[in-house]
């Protein structure tokens, strides 16, 4: 059952698709004052939800803050990242959901400060909250997926792999990339485009001396079964006599600052504007420009930087200029350069530039500041809407920023990670997060974005994100090659992602019900033994689909592992390729695990293909079933 409460909300956020009559009783169990939702916790309480974010599955004890942020550092203080996924469950004495619908920034303190109290504390009162009971944890996360609508699903070949880096700049760098993979005979689906593709960093262009011509290298790939991903950046140059400024400039699609010009910042393309997509005309626009590249024959994207992410704007660096020219009058002392560097650093997102400038919603003029966490959902939206329009089905796409509703437009990446090996275990937690929010294609970078990868991580890392629906490498521009043929060896790597291959009739059967039904493709093993109280402690493993387990190693040098099973399974092993079962207790088991052996466990029997070179290859008819 759902209740809904209303507290002045001034926008249609457009997270919640179906009707919910006005409750007018007290928003139970929390209480309300000055502003404030609080809630007694009993010992025993445990929160889950908050989409992505840092932590636990369990969030209880550390507090969070839904503010869309370009932060590249995905440490444990953190309390937001680039999602604002504002739904928690509460399960406790009392078990029920909560969904506060609102644009702007709100923090939970979920037992930071006092470890029996959950604060929850919109920083602008106006805002819809959903109560939503049910029989189960299960059931309250489908009735809440009812109320914000069917999740959405890629298309088929989007189950594959795909390599991706910040420093392939031209068609010879992917190529390369791709013939890789070929000689070692690894499956592959998909390579990304970076932002070194375009012009400039223009949205929409492409660079011609470095992709002479993007179609026919397209088609080229696509006969080899790889589909070209480009990327695709919110802000868009601010360059007269390029088309897509000069018009969005014209028909006032950008967001404007308080005297009504368009407001400007500093983002990759250097002085760039912001396309206003709360106005459904500029939104429509802006998703029809894909075409260019769906012309191509491009059928996916990766939308970045939409936070948005500023790394300036033109008012804030006016403004340290003029202090940096003051301290040349002053003599120099460590406090002065500390402050100067304080103000370059704190350019970057910059609260201030986010109060100032504005969207023209069909509700009329408001602040970006108190809609921010809207900006990243908006930009998915009209790249899907305009995206089904033309190719007259989904295409792939992902987001980095986001909110509840983009789930029904696209996936997300969870972003700038690094390749650190607690954040192989982060990218698991994150996971059912997400599906509770309704994203289900979702990913991390695998090997880490930022740092160098080594050989054991990337094993590691992709031996947990074979089950990820969405399976890409992804690293940083100047960091250590981490490819799976960069580090010599190959079969190791080969049979992983063979695996993943194998996998994807059960992989995609499952995604595909999970979308149809408003389930969790991922989900913590609490969500299917709610009386094990063992279960409800595990951090470490997740179920997947309707029948699996996994429980990966991510510690460096580990060997072997604990492992926790709510019921008997079938242990199946890969091992060189080659597939062993064995029928384990429920229970704890140490089960060793040695780098390249990927080891999960199944309730029931399991079909895996045969590999394939590529999803449009594999043979959903030619399965083995293992397990009993
Ligand atoms: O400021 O396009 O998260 O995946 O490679 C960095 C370059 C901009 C951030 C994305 C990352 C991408 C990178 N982008």
């Amino acid at each position: 059952m759902v209740k809904r409460y209303s507290f002045d909300p001034f926008i249609n956020t457009g997270a919640v698709v179906r009707e919910v009559p006005l409750s007018s009783s007290e928003p139970k169990p929390f209480s309300l004052s000055n502003g404030v939702f609080s809630l007694h916790m009993d010992e025993h309480m445990r929160i889950y939800g908050l989409g992505e974010s840092i932590r636990g599955i369990n969030k209880r004890g550390w507090i969070y803050e839904s503010w869309c942020s370009d932060d590249p550092f995905h440490t444990e203080e953190k309390r937001s990242l680039y999602g604002a996924h504002n739904f928690l469950l509460f399960d406790g004495e009392e078990r029920f959901g909560a969904f506060f619908d609102i644009p702007g920034r709100i923090t939970f303190d979920l037992g930071y400060t006092d470890s029996d109290t959950v604060v929850i504390t919109p920083e602008r009162f106006a805002l819809d909250l959903y109560i939503i009971t049910g029989e189960s944890l299960k059931a309250i996360v489908s009735e809440f997926r009812t109320l914000i609508g069917k999740s959405y699903l890629p298309p088929m070949w989007a189950m594959g792999y795909g390599q991706s880096r910040w420093g392939y700049v031209t068609e010879a760098d992917i190529r390369r990339c791709a013939d890789a993979y070929r000689d070692a005979r690894i499956p592959l689906d998909m390579l990304y485009l970076d932002i070194d593709y375009m012009d400039s960093f223009k949205d929409f262009t492409v660079n011609s001396e470095r992709f002479p011509d993007l179609g026919a290298f397209s088609a080229e790939m696509k006969e080899r079964g790889i589909r070209l991903i480009p990327i695709i950046d919110a802000a868009v140059k601010k360059e007269s006599g390029y088309d897509v400024y000069d018009e969005g400039h014209r028909e006032g699609y950008f967001c404007k600052d308080e005297q009504g010009e368009d407001f400007v910042v500093g983002v990759w393309p250097g002085m760039s504007v912001l396309p206003d997509f709360l106005n459904p005309q500029a939104s429509r626009w802006f998703g029809m420009k894909y075409k260019r590249l769906t012309d191509l024959g491009i059928e996916g994207f990766w939308n970045d930087m939409n936070e948005p992410a500023l790394f300036y704007s033109e008012k804030g660096l006016n403004n340290a200029y003029k202090e940096i020219k003051e301290l040349d009058s002053k003599r120099l002392d460590a406090l002065s350069f500390f402050g100067v560097r304080d103000t370059l650093v704190r350019l970057q997102n910059a609260e201030d530039d986010y109060k100032s400038f504005y969207h023209e919603t069909p509700e009329g003029r408001v602040r970006h500041y108190d809609v921010h966490n809207l900006y990243g959902y908006r930009m998915t939206e009209s790249a899907y809407n305009a995206l089904c329009e033309l190719r007259g089905e989904p295409p792939l796409l992902f987001s980095r920023a986001s909110y509840i509703g983009a789930h029904r437009c696209g996936g997300v990446w969870t972003g700038d990670n690094h390749s650190w090996w607690s954040h192989i275990l982060q990218s698991l937690q994150q996971m059912p997060g997400l599906n509770m929010c309704g994203f289900l294609y979702s990913g991390s970078d695998i090997g880490g974005f930022n740092g160098n990868c080594t050989r054991d991580l990337l094993i590691r890392w992709m031996s947990f994100a074979l089950f990820t629906p969405l399976m890409r490498n992804h690293a940083a521009f100047g960091t250590r090659s981490q490819e799976a043929f960069a580090f010599g060896d190959t079969e190791v790597f080969r049979h992983i992602i063979e695996l993943r291959y194998r996998l994807i009739p059960y992989l995609y059967r499952s995604l595909k019900e999970a979308v149809e039904r408003d389930e969790m493709y991922f989900r913590p093993l609490v969500f299917d033994y709610e009386d094990d109280e063992i279960a409800a402690t595990v951090e470490d493993q997740l179920m997947v689909g309707d029948r699996l387990m996994i429980a990966p190693v991510y510690r460096q040098n580990a060997a072997a592992r604990h492992i926790y099973l709510p019921e008997p399974m079938t242990q199946i092993r890969m091992h060189e390729g080659d597939i062993s079962t064995e029928e384990l207790n429920e229970g704890w088991h140490y089960v060793s695990v040695p780098l390249g052996d990927v080891v999960f466990y199944t309730k029931s029997p399991l079909e895996l293909a045969k590999p394939a070179r590529n999803v449009g290859e594999l043979n959903f008819d030619d399965t083995e079933t293992v397990g009993s």
